[in-house]
């Protein structure tokens, strides 16, 4: 059904034209990789309309598609691995009452890791599981970033405390201390990672990169160590450079089983506007990428995008730009080995040119 005589202008839209199937509802449905919209965005501090998160990517995806999923950079197709990848369409919410809409969210995280996976021993996850199983990965398609408390909820019920790789502009650690506001409000897309700590979903190993956000102080950062972070800044691409920031990444996460989630607002809102809470002076998507490409051989158990926001976009720029960091998240996935010779050298060397 999937050719290259579908236009990518029609028809309906699934992420890359991938086959749609209701997932969550039909336990029959087997896959290895599950593309899963949360579109949720009560949590927010600021601007919201991350809701429309898992629409934007799903449209700004319609020029990919499985059959031309090579690119130079990877010197591979994360479509051509043996894995079933399949759009498992959006997780029902409540959008009047975040308690509920939160566990809908962890229901449905629950029910798709759980299922048994299409093909077996294509993923590096197995010996992290607890019960030894080989689970699915699910790319989560935001909404706005509290939906990552119910995610980590759901996946340290599998591979129990989980070390997070996260690219943002800002922590996410923000203290939600009990007794100063209803337990309700303590959970927003500024705290979800204090409560994951306070929760002990989250191991003490792991990152920030991107960070550049205005803080009260020190003690935020203090704060930020004490649930298990260290930082990566926004500037350390220049006075690290890439080849570093990936070593420092590497070396702290090690063979953990490790989570990606990935908030739009790292990027330079110049070259992704429609976010929720944008900071100026951020990473380009290229910068971005090449970070990604680098984090190949890590025990990736998931990873998600968000805080899209499309009501704040122009020309689709976020919306193209979150899909095709997707696409290398697809990629990371399923490559076996990193390819570290950039790509024109290889094929220099290989075709004498
Ligand atoms: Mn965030």
């Amino acid at each position: 059904m999937e050719s290259r005589s579908i236009s990518p202008f029609s028809g309906l839209v699934s992420f890359a034209h991938l086959p749609y199937y209701r997932c969550l509802s039909d336990d029959a449905i087997t896959f290895d990789v599950a593309m899963l919209g949360m579109p949720f965005d009560t949590g927010v501090t600021y601007r919201p309309g991350a809701r429309f998160g898992p629409y934007a990517i799903r449209s700004g995806s319609r020029r990919q598609r499985s059959s031309s999923g090579y690119t130079m950079q990877w010197g591979m197709d994360p479509y051509d691995k043996g894995l079933t990848i399949l759009d498992c369409g959006d997780v029902p919410v409540s959008p009047f009452d975040n308690a509920l809409a939160v566990d809908q969210l962890e229901v449905a995280y629950d029910t798709l890791l759980k299922r048994a996976v299409k093909k077996e021993g294509l993923s590096r996850t197995q010996k992290l599981a607890l019960d030894g199983v080989e689970h699915p990965r699910i790319v989560s398609l935001g909404g706005d970033h509290t939906i990552v408390l119910p995610i980590l909820r759901s996946l340290h019920k599998v591979y129990e405390p989980i070390t997070v790789i996260h690219f943002d502009a800002h922590l996410d650690t923000w203290p939600a201390r009990k007794g100063q506001s209803t337990d309700q409000s303590r959970v927003t897309h500024g705290t979800f990672f204090y409560l994951a700590h306070e929760e002990g979903l989250i191991a003490n190993n792991s990152v920030h990169a991107g960070i550049r956000c205005k803080m009260e102080g020190t003690q935020d950062l203090e704060n930020d160590s004490e649930v298990g972070f260290r930082v990566v800044t926004t500037d350390d691409i220049d006075d690290l450079g890439v080849p570093e920031i990936l070593r420092i990444i590497k070396a702290r996460v090690a063979n953990s089983p490790v989570y990606m989630s990935l908030d739009i607002d790292v990027v330079d809102p110049g070259l992704a506007p429609a976010t929720g809470t944008p900071e100026p002076g951020g990473w380009t998507t290229r910068e971005l990428k090449r970070i990604i490409r680098g984090l190949v051989g890590l025990n990736l158990v998931g990873a998600d995008i968000v805080e899209v926001a499309p009501a704040y976009d122009h020309a689709d720029i976020t919306g193209i730009a979150a899909a095709d960091l997707v696409h290398d998240f697809l990629s990371l996935l399923t490559v076996e080995e990193p390819s570290l010779t950039p790509f024109t050298e290889q094929w220099v060397n290989q075709t004498n040119r």
